[in-house]
């Protein structure tokens, strides 16, 4: 934890899987983030680079290529282009944008594999993988859905089932089947290399939990569950066909697993951008800082650490500030449901607002929970906010410029105590900013450095310079002067964030200056110095605007609930097997999280003749301190299953909504318990 002194900074930002086009919870998690970072280093004149690229391996994108029937290259060829024109478009600024087909990559992947497997850090070990003998081809986890041996949820997948949330492999699902010929799979020996990670075990120990005491709490939490629970070895190749291959003899038809060559691709990446990369990466005077959602928290703090200690000449990350989710109108943001705000389609409702969306989401941004967007915060912030205090503000102090002083900066001859205090307070907003900045709360930090707009705005309102003009000139003259002096600090205090309209300030007040230091300066216009033709930096955002993007949200649940609702009724079974079920009433007398989890709920349930104990997978749905006194249908006589230690008695039933929110089948008030259901 101890302060040490860097000389420069390497920034990465998660690559993006070339799979999808990105949307704002992208941007909000990661991208404006690193870049508002990024910038501000920049901006301080220190040595900082921003890396990022496209994640082109992966099962995602055999899957999607397999789907629309092409090759996985045309795939990421087509979102590489995508994403990466998104970003530029937005104003994120990195260095390099490349991506993990690059030859570069795969040299620098492969010789990492090399040297780790010469070295003899690798495991080797021969065990039974499904193998779909119609396709000749052995699966990926993601390829293989089944049972879920915890709750019962009939489609999960080999290495998660969504519905508990309990990471799965597939020798655990019950009746699995391939998704790619819908056979059933056989098991069948493969070999594959292994990093043993707890080998690394007390030395990331030490490393996180008492060198990195001052990473994030979620980050720091996440790592700290992990490393308690004891790390595995892990493997490092797969038996797929898209990848880098494993470049040793005999591994024909092995590709190294994405999660093991993605994060070298932040190295090559730096190779490619320039010879000098090894200063960036070797050096300990390097201050490396990765960019991530909190889905990529083991990865980059446990998995990539490990990997880079192993090859040992390489720095480790000091920090890694991922953030959480961010949601939409209430509904978690997801690609296959259409639910979200794709940034290509934003630029064409919004045309040149591309600060107003970097605003609302640093502004919401995802820090410390799951946040939400919703298009009427975004309205209010953009017209009370970017409009009506940094716009207005801006706008007041050009144009009586140009009606009182012919467009020239104002002399000062009379500053009043208050104007100096209102000048003296531009310096202190700069600390707090930086403050915010450095340590990484960038929600804090943009709205420290708003509340330079808002004293401008508030300072006019006070002085009211237009009703002064007539009697008293020369005040008018100092006030406009304080003013100016305030509009040019903002143009590089909100330049990290703003970055599209600061320099729309910059050109209307013909101000080229962009160095951090210089906030605080009272004199950075010079009297009689010529400014430009106001422009307006925002425009109010009108209701049918709003209206016109949540129309579209509803008209995209409005299409999933028809997919949905398509989806065919189950086979049908006598009354006897119905029969065959004891379902009855009860009432919830206890409830609370099972620790570590981040679904199951464990309940004690009241069924009249004696008292259960039932695990359920609702805590995204519902609080422990909702539940107590609420009525259920349980079925009773279900096989006990042990769901994390917990002997679970029953199953307590739930409709699930095509949006894949659950809702308790509630019996009437006056149902008593233990009553039978049929
Ligand atoms: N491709 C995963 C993701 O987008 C990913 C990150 C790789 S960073 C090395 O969640
Ligand atoms: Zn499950």
């Amino acid at each position: 934890m101890t302060k040490r002194s860097f000389k420069r900074t390497l920034v990465t930002s998660a690559l993006p899987y070339a799979n999808g086009p990105l949307h704002l919870g992208h941007l909000a998690g990661v991208y404006v983030p690193s870049d508002i970072y990024v910038r501000y280093l920049r901006q301080r004149g220190r040595d900082v680079i921003s890396i990022c690229g496209s994640d082109e391996h992966g099962v995602p994108i055999t899957l999607k290529a397999r789907h629309e029937g092409t090759t996985p290259q045309e795939v990421v060829d087509r979102y590489h282009t995508l994403n990466k024109k998104a970003f530029e478009d937005f104003g994120i600024t990195f260095d390099i944008y490349s991506r993990t087909t690059n030859r570069v990559h795969h040299e620098t992947a492969s010789q990492f594999f090399s040297t780790l497997y010469e070295k003899g850090e690798f495991i080797e070990k021969t065990s039974e993988q499904y193998y779909d003998e119609e396709a000749d081809t052995f699966l990926a986890d993601r390829y293989i859905t089944g049972t879920c041996p915890h709750c019962g949820h009939p489609s999960a997948y080999g290495d998660q089932c969504e519905q508990c949330g309990t990471s799965l492999s597939p020798s655990d699902l019950i009746n699995p089947v391939s998704t790619i010929s819908g056979s059933k799979p056989v098991l069948k020996e493969t070999r594959h290399w292994y990093l043993p990670l707890d080998k690394y075990e007390s030395w990331l120990k030490k490393w996180i939990l008492e060198d990195h005491r001052e990473w994030k709490p979620n980050v720091y939490g996440q790592c700290k569950s992990w490393l308690d629970q004891g790390l595995q070895p892990r493997a490092v190749s797969r038996d797929l066909d898209w990848g880098v291959p494993v470049p040793v003899e005999g591994a024909e038809g092995k590709v190294l697993y994405v999660w093991f060559d993605a994060p070298i691709g932040y190295i090559s990446a730096t190779r490619e951008l320039t010879p000098d990369w090894e200063k960036y990466w070797k050096d300990q005077e390097t201050r490396m800082i990765h960019f991530i959602g909190k889905d990529n928290i083991v990865f980059h703090c446990i998995i990539f650490p490990a990997m880079l200690r192993a090859e040992g000449s390489y720095i480790l990350p000091d920090n890694v500030p991922a953030n959480e989710f961010l949601n939409l109108e209430n509904d978690k943001i997801s690609t296959s449901r259409n639910w979200a705000v794709w940034l290509h389609e934003y630029l064409e409702d919004f045309p040149g607002k591309q600060d107003v969306l970097r605003y609302v989401l640093c502004a919401n941004a995802p820090e410390t929970k799951d946040n939400d967007f919703t298009w009427k915060d975004f309205q209010n912030r953009n017209n009370n906010e970017l409009v009506a205090i940094l716009g207005n503000f801006v706008n007041r102090a050009v144009v009586l410029t140009h009606k009182y002083h012919d467009g020239k900066v104002p002399p000062v001859s009379l500053l009043t105590p208050s104007d100096g205090e209102v000048l003296d307070q531009i310096g202190i907003i700069r600390k707090g900013v930086e403050q915010s900045l450095e340590n990484f709360r960038f929600r804090e930090a943009v709205k420290l450095a708003m509340d330079l707009a808002r004293l401008g705005n508030k300072y006019l309102a006070e002085t009211e310079p237009w009703k002064h003009y007539k009697n008293d000139p020369e005040r008018v003259a100092s006030i406009l002067n304080v003013a100016l002096q305030i509009s040019a600090n903002l143009t590089l205090l909100l330049d990290p964030f703003l970055p599209f309209s600061m320099q729309k300030l910059r050109d209307m007040l013909r101000f080229g200056e962009t160095s951090w230091e210089l906030i605080g300066n009272s004199n950075l216009l010079e009297e009689e110095h010529v400014i430009g033709a106001p422009a307006l930096l925002f425009e109010k955002i009108e209701d049918h605007q709003i209206q016109a993007q949540l129309d579209k949200l509803m008209k995209t649940r409005n299409d999933n609930l028809e997919t949905d609702s398509a989806r065919a009724l189950k086979e049908e079974v006598s009354f006897e097997d119905f029969s065959r079920m004891d379902l009855r009433t009860g009432t919830i007398l206890e409830a609370e999280k099972v620790p570590k989890t981040r679904k199951l709920i464990r309940m004690t349930i009241d069924l009249g003749v004696e008292q259960r104990t039932i695990v359920s997978g609702i805590a995204e749905y519902y609080t422990p301190g909702q539940l107590p006194g609420k009525k259920v249908c349980v079925l009773a006589n279900l096989t006990p299953r042990t769901i994390k230690g917990i002997e679970s008695k029953g199953m307590i039933l739930l409709a699930e909504n095509p949006d894949g929110s659950l809702h308790f089948i509630e019996p009437a008030a006056d149902a008593v318990n233990g009553s039978e259901i049929n």
